[in-house]
C-alpha cells in the first residue's frame, strides 16, 4: 500500500487529480495512527522505513514537525502555512507550562533553548543548529525563530538619538531582508540560496530580554558577482535594483528599461526575493540612510556595467587588448567607472595592463595582459568590491544590533548556513560549503551519538551500543594532517607552480590513495575527484581549484579603488596610511598567501569553539522533493536525507538514554534538600544517590542518572525544572 500512496504523491506517477484525490485518501486512512505520532522514540520498530512512513504519513496531512529524540525534524512545506507561524501560535508556546506537551514545533525549541538561559539547574548559553541540504528550509526556520525571539524577549522601547522609536527586536528582524538581499541567490536547488553562512548570537539580560544581537558571517560566495553557472541568476540584490529602480533612478544608475547585463542571468524570472522595497525599508531602520542606499545601489549598477566590458584578442603580446567591438560592451568601461568614481583610462589600464618588478634592482615592468587575464581582473575587481561590501554592510549591522557588553549576560545562537550541495559541476566554493556541513555533522555525532553513549559506559550504565555513522574519516580527508584535500590545496598554492587541472588530480589522487571517503568517477569528461561525504557522493572539478584557494587580488586593483572619488567606495578602500609601492612585488617579496581554505578551516573552528561551550539543539530540516513541490513526498530522497544524518540512531539514543543530564554537582546543590522525600535504596560503589533514587555506580562530579524512569516524583519535579516548565 505504501508503494501505492508513494506512486500517487509522487509527481512523477501522478495521473490526475481525482486518482491522486482517492489515493491520498486511502493512504491518509491506513497511515492515520501514524499520523499521530508526533515522537519517532514511539515509533515501533524503529526502523528507516517505519521512520519514513512515519514521516510521510504525517507530512501528506500537512503536519511538518516531529520530534526525534534530541532533535526536531522540519519537513518543508513548500507552501505559506502563515497559521503554523502566527502571533498567537508564538505566544501559546510561551505560555505554555509544558511546551513540550503541545504539538511538535521550532517554537518548542525556541522556549526550550528561553527557559535553559535561566534555568536554575545549569544556566549557560544555548545555540540551535538548523541543518539539512540546500532548499531543506534552514533560512526559514531560523528567520521564524527570529521572529518569535523577538517577540517572547521583547525589549523595553528604546529611544534612538533621531528620535524615533526602535525596537530593537525590530532591528534585528530588519537585518534578514539585508542579508538575504545581498546575500542569496537563486541556485538550481534553491530560489533563495544562502551564499553564506551566518550564526546570529541573540543576546540577553538577566530579565530575558533580548538586548542586541551580534551576527558573524562566513565565506560569502563572491565568484557568484561574476561568474553564474547555468540556469542560476546572482545575489538578489543586482535584480532588486533592476527591477525596482525608480525612473530618476534608472537614469543616475544608468539602468534603462530592458538593458542587457551578463551578469545579470535570467532577469525574466521574477521571484518574491527581488521585492526592492523592503531592503530600502530594512536598511532604512539600521541606519543606512537614503544618500547611502544610493550610493550603494549605484556602485552595484557599476559593477554590471563592469560585467558587459568584455576584451578581444589583440593577436600580438605587445599590444593590449582591446574592447569587444559590440553595442553591450561600448561605453561599458566609460559607465562603469563613472557609477564606481573611478577614471575611465586609470580602469581601462588596470584592467589590461600588468605593472611588475623583477630583477636585481627591482626594475618596473608593464606588460599587456593575455585576453584572459583581463577578464580575471575585471571579475576580480568586481568580486573584490562586492565581498567589500557586503562585510562593511554586516559591520554596520552589528554596530545597529550589537548590545554593550554589559547590558547582557547570555546569548542563543542560531546557525544557519549554506545546506549541502552537489551540482553538476562544483568546485571550491561547494567543497567549503560541503565541509562546512561536514564539520556541523561531527559536532552532532561527537556531542550526542558519540558522547553521551561513552558518558554512560563510564557512569558504568547499562547500555547495548549504537553504532552509528561517523564522518570524521571525511573530515579527515578533507582536513586532516598531514596530507588531506586542504593541505594539497594550500601546498599547490605555497609552491605556485604551474599546474593542470589532471596533474592536481593525479596529486590528490596519489597522495591519499586508499581514503576511504575519496571515490573517483571514471566517466568523468574532465580532471576531477569525488568525496564520499556523509549526505552523499559529490564529484569536484580539480580545474580553476588552486587558483581559486589563492584568490589573489593584484595589488594594482586595489590601489586603484583606493583612488576612486566615490564616498563609499573611500570608505569600503581607505587609502593606505603607508603609500607602499605602486607595482606589484615580486616573487620573493610577497607576503605569505593565506588561502581561503586555511581562512575558512579556521573560521569553522572558531565557531565549534563557540557551539562547545553552548548547549546545542538540533533541527533536521528535511526536503520532501527536489522540486520545491506542494505534498509530494519522494521517498528515496527523504531516505537519504534521514540517513545521512542518523536520524535513525538518532532517535535509538534518545528512545533508551536518558532525557535529563545534570551535572552530579549541580544536582546536588539545586536538590539536597529534597533528600528526606525518599529513603536511599542500593547504594552504587560511590555512595548512595544523594536525591534518593536509584543509584548507579557514579564517578563524582559525573552525571546523575537516578531519575531516567522520570517516574518518580522527585524525578517529575526535576524534569519539570530542567525542561523550565
Ligand atoms: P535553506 O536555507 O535550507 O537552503 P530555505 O530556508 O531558503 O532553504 O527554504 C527554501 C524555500 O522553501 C523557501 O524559500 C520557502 O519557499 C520554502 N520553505 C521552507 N520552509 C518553509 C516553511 N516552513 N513554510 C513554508 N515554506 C517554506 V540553502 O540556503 O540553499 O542551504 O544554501
Ligand atoms: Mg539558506
Amino acid at each position: 500500500m505504501l508503494q501505492q500512496a508513494d506512486g500517487h504523491g509522487s509527481g512523477s506517477d501522478a495521473h490526475g487529480g481525482e486518482a491522486l484525490r482517492e489515493g491520498l485518501q486511502e493512504f491518509l486512512g491506513g497511515e492515520a495512527s501514524l499520523q499521530q505520532l508526533d515522537d519517532l522514540t514511539k515509533v515501533n520498530p524503529v526502523t528507516l522505513e517505519t521512520v519514513l512512513r512515519c514521516l510521510q504519513a504525517r507530512y501528506m496531512a500537512d503536519t511538518f514537525y516531529t520530534n526525534a529524540g534530541c532533535t526536531l525534524v522540519a519537513l518543508n512545506p513548500f507552501k505559506p502555512v502563515p497559521q503554523l507561524y502566527s502571533p498567537e501560535l508564538m505566544r501559546e508556546y510561551h505560555a505554555a507550562s509544558q511546551p513540550q506537551t503541545l504539538k511538535p514545533h521550532i517554537f518548542t525549541v525556541g522556549e526550550q533553548t528561553y527557559r535553559n538561559v535561566r534555568s536554575l539547574i545549569e544556566p549557560v548559553n544555548q545555540s540551535i543548529v538548523v541543518s539539512g541540504e540546500s532548499g531543506a528550509g534552514k533560512t526559514w526556520t531560523s528567520r521564524c525563530l527570529m521572529k518569535f525571539y523577538a517577540m517572547v524577549a521583547a525589549s523595553p522601547t528604546s529611544w534612538e538619538s533621531h528620535k524615533v522609536a526602535e525596537r530593537i527586536e525590530q532591528r534585528i528582524l530588519n537585518s534578514n531582508p539585508i542579508m538575504e538581499a545581498f546575500g542569496n541567490a537563486c541556485t538550481l536547488r534553491n530560489n533563495n540560496s544562502s551564499r553564506f553562512g551566518k550564526f546570529i548570537q541573540l543576546q540577553l539580560n538577566g530579565a530575558q530580554q533580548m538586548t542586541g544581537a551580534a551576527v558573524q558571517t562566513y565565506l560569502l560566495e563572491k565568484t557568484r558577482v561574476a561568474c553564474q553557472a547555468p540556469s542560476e541568476r546572482n545575489f538578489h540584490i543586482f535584480y532588486q535594483i533592476y527591477k525596482g529602480a525608480r525612473a530618476d533612478e534608472r537614469v543616475q544608475w544608468r539602468l534603462p528599461e530592458g538593458a542587457a547585463f551578463s551578469w545579470l542571468p535570467h532577469p525574466e524570472r521574477t521571484l518574491e526575493e527581488d521585492c526592492f522595497e523592503v531592503t530600502r525599508e530594512a536598511m532604512l531602520h539600521l541606519g543606512i540612510d537614503a544618500p547611502t542606499q544610493n550610493n550603494i545601489f549605484q556602485a552595484l549598477a557599476g559593477l554590471l556595467h563592469l560585467g558587459n566590458t568584455r576584451f578581444a584578442d589583440s593577436g600580438n603580446e605587445a599590444q593590449p587588448c582591446p574592447l569587444v567591438d559590440d553595442a553591450q560592451c561600448q561605453g561599458s568601461v566609460g559607465t562603469s567607472a563613472l557609477l564606481l568614481g573611478l577614471p575611465e583610462d586609470h580602469l581601462l589600464e588596470t584592467l589590461r595592463i600588468r605593472t611588475i618588478r623583477a630583477g636585481r634592482d627591482q626594475q618596473v615592468f608593464r606588460k599587456p595582459c593575455s585576453q584572459a587575464e583581463c577578464d580575471t581582473r575585471r571579475d576580480c575587481l568586481a568580486k573584490l568590491v562586492y565581498a567589500r561590501l557586503f562585510d562593511w554592510l554586516v559591520s554596520v549591522i552589528n554596530s545597529s544590533i550589537c548590545a554593550t557588553p554589559d547590558s547582557w549576560t547570555t546569548f542563543i545562537g542560531l546557525l544557519d548556513v549554506y545546506g549541502f550541495e552537489s551540482f553538476p559541476n562544483n568546485s571550491l566554493e561547494q567543497l567549503c560549503i560541503n565541509y562546512a556541513n561536514e564539520k556541523l555533522q561531527q559536532h552532532f555525532v561527537a556531542h550526542y551519538l558519540r558522547a553521551q553513549q561513552e558518558e554512560y559506559a563510564v557512569e558504568g550504565l547499562a547500555w547495548s551500543f549504537v553504532s552509528y555513522q561517523d564522518n570524521q574519516p571525511c573530515l579527515d580527508l578533507i582536513e586532516g594532517s598531514p596530507v588531506s584535500i586542504c593541505s594539497l590545496l594550500n601546498e599547490e598554492c605555497r609552491l605556485n607552480r604551474p599546474s593542470s587541472a589532471a596533474q592536481l588530480q593525479t596529486r590528490i589522487e596519489s597522495a591519499l590513495t586508499g581514503r576511504p571517503r575519496l571515490g573517483r568517477d571514471r566517466l568523468s569528461p574532465e580532471p576531477s575527484f569525488t568525496v564520499l561525504h556523509y549526505a552523499g557522493p559529490v564529484r569536484y572539478s580539480t580545474a580553476g581549484l588552486v587558483e581559486k584557494n589563492k584568490d589573489p587580488v593584484p595589488l594594482e586593483l586595489t590601489r586603484l579603488l583606493q583612488q576612486s572619488q566615490d564616498p563609499l567606495l573611500k570608505v569600503l578602500f581607505p587609502a593606505d596610511p603607508e603609500e607602499k609601492s605602486q607595482e606589484e612585488p615580486s616573487g620573493q617579496n610577497r607576503a605569505p598567501v593565506l588561502t581561503v581554505v586555511s581562512k575558512f578551516k579556521a573560521s569553522l573552528e572558531q565557531l565549534l569553539q563557540v557551539l562547545h561551550s553552548t548547549t546545542p539543539h538540533y533541527i533536521r530540516c528535511i526536503k520532501p522533493n527536489s522540486q520545491a513541490q506542494v505534498q509530494i513526498f519522494h521517498r528515496e530522497e527523504v531516505l537519504s536525507q534521514l540517513e545521512a544524518c542518523g536520524l535513525v540512531e538518532t532517535i535509538h539514543i534518545s528512545a533508551a538514554g536518558f532525557p535529563i543530564r545534570v551535572s552530579h554537582r549541580n544536582f546536588l546543590e539545586r536538590y539536597k534538600l529534597l533528600r528526606r522525600l525518599r529513603p536511599a535504596t542500593t547504594p552504587g560503589p560511590h555512595g548512595p544517590c544523594p536525591a534518593g533514587g536509584q543509584s548507579a555506580p557514579r564517578a563524582p562530579g559525573r552525571l546523575c542518572c537516578c531519575f531516567s524512569s522520570a517516574a518518580s516524583p522527585l524525578a517529575t519535579a526535576v524534569s519539570r525544572e530542567a525542561l523550565g516548565s
